[in-house]
């Protein structure tokens, strides 16, 4: 990253600060406020107010309660602005936020290490995604404004009768029919869309099915596992091998629902956020793939960041290539896999300035075809975390932050990926051969938001 480009993300960072007014008046104890005093000065300066007691002496810190009737505001504006205060503010409640955590009834639950590692199969105790906590926030499907939240997972096709999965369907499309009812260049596609046959008939697939669940299996339904998400939707689109041309025409479906989404305000196609592709050509280089590498700017550009799984070999990705991983745009986060013990898997690529961050991949345990549930092991593992997170951090109860990002798609989905960055938590085993030196934290991103 460029110490300009980062300049620019601090200064989207500083803006994002007002997104939530909402937010900015927590829940406190009504006619207090705590005040800072200047040395030399204390209490007498306020001789409205009632000092309760010093809080801190070397700080000059007070708690302070204001005569009964008084406007709290208009006092506090007052007083914040009175020469001999340095600071004053409400005094607010505070909760225990580890007795907040947000667990689901999922069964299978105290097996997903990813979501919550409490150190079971000997895992390391808090090397995960802080789900829980993240969670106490919300727990994903819709925006602050009612938009369903969709993840484009590009792969080798899904499960569509798991019932552990959320899966989204073009409403307005006939399945069967031969026609293309909702005039979108797309006929039949009702479940999504399978770009290796360009038709709306998506095969079965064990690996695509698994990701998915990683993004978004239904959470708190009684049932095998949870998701980074516990309802955003899950639209599959098949076209993660084979020929590159099969890669641009799912690309293409996703950019083409979300940019009907953005033209029509709502009305057509899908509000997607992100893709998750957990695919690629080894050692690929970029400068030979240039329409797919532009893809992500496309999709970036309507909106859309884009989750991609670097190799699953242990290779310096900036010496080597990779596609897509290696591709340059700022709307493509690159993922690599990270252990139960927080330790990058050895089988997994890296590069300081080509791979972004890491997230569990390693024994991840997600939704299998036939109802089944399992572990897999793969950077394929590690990305669709990150995919979901993008709908997460999107489904934060923010009216601010959605207002921003319908009418700035781009700018907003570099500062969610801002979000995710700076939230990582900074791990020896991925410092200094990663943009970020950190594995993803959901409740650390979430936090920046506020
Ligand atoms: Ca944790
Ligand atoms: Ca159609
Ligand atoms: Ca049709
Ligand atoms: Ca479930």
């Amino acid at each position: 990253m460029s110490p300009t480009y980062h300049r620019f993300l601090l200064l989207l960072s500083f803006f994002a600060l007002s997104l939530c007014p909402v937010f900015s008046q927590s829940p406190h104890v009504p006619g207090q406020l705590i005040v800072m005093f200047e040395p030399g000065h204390g209490p007498d300066l306020l001789p409205e107010l009632r000092p309760e007691r010093q809080l801190s002496a070397r700080l000059r810190i007070w708690l302070m309660s204001l005569p009964p009737g008084a406007d709290e505001a208009t006092s506090l504006r007052q007083i914040r602005n009175q020469a001999g205060v340095i600071l004053a503010q409400y005094n607010h409640y505070v909760q225990p936020r580890q007795a907040l955590q947000t667990v689901p009834n999922d069964p299978d639950f105290g097996d997903q290490w990813d979501m919550n590692n409490t150190g079971q199969n000997g895992g390391l105790p808090d090397a995960d995604i802080d789900a829980p906590e993240a969670w106490d926030y919300t727990t994903g499907g819709l925006t602050a404004a009612g938009d369903t939240l969709v993840v484009a997972v590009i792969d080798g096709g899904i499960d569509l009768n798991h019932p552990d999965l959320n899966l989204w369907k073009n409403h307005a499309e006939i399945p069967g029919n031969g026609l293309d009812d909702d005039n979108n260049g797309y006929i039949d596609d009702y479940d999504g869309w399978d770009a290796y046959d360009s038709d709306g008939s998506l095969p079965g697939d064990s690996h695509g099915t698994h990701v998915s669940g990683t993004v978004s299996a239904r959470g708190d339904n009684g049932l095998g596992v949870t998701g980074v998400n516990w309802h955003a939707q899950v639209m599959p689109i098949a076209g993660s091998s084979g020929q590159e041309a099969v890669v641009v025409e799912a690309y293409a479906y996703a950019l083409e629902m979300r940019m009907r989404y953005n033209q029509s305000q709502g009305a057509e196609g899908a509000f997607v956020v992100a893709t998750n592709s957990s695919f690629g050509v080894d050692f690929g280089q970029p400068a030979n793939f240039p329409i797919w590498c532009a893809m992500y700017d496309s999709l970036g550009a309507a909106g859309i960041l884009s989750a991609a799984a670097t190799m699953n070999n242990n290779s310096d990705v900036d010496q080597t290539g990779d596609v897509p991983t290696a591709c340059a745009s700022p709307y493509m986060i690159s993922v690599t896999n990270t252990t139960r013990q927080d330790l990058r898997n050895n089988g997994a690529a890296f590069g300081l300035t080509t791979i972004d961050l890491g997230a569990p991949g390693t024994q991840i345990l997600s939704t299998l075809p036939n109802g089944n549930f399992g572990n897999l092991t793969g950077t394929s593992m590690a990305t669709p975390h990150v995919a979901g997170a993008v709908a997460l951090l999107l489904s934060y109860p923010c009216p601010g932050l959605i207002q921003q990002y319908k009418s700035d798609p781009a700018g907003t989905a570099l500062l969610i990926r801002d979000y995710l960055f700076d939230g990582t938590d900074s791990l020896p085993a991925l410092t200094g051969s990663t943009v970020t030196g950190g594995r993803l934290n959901l409740h650390q991103s979430m936090l920046l938001i506020e």
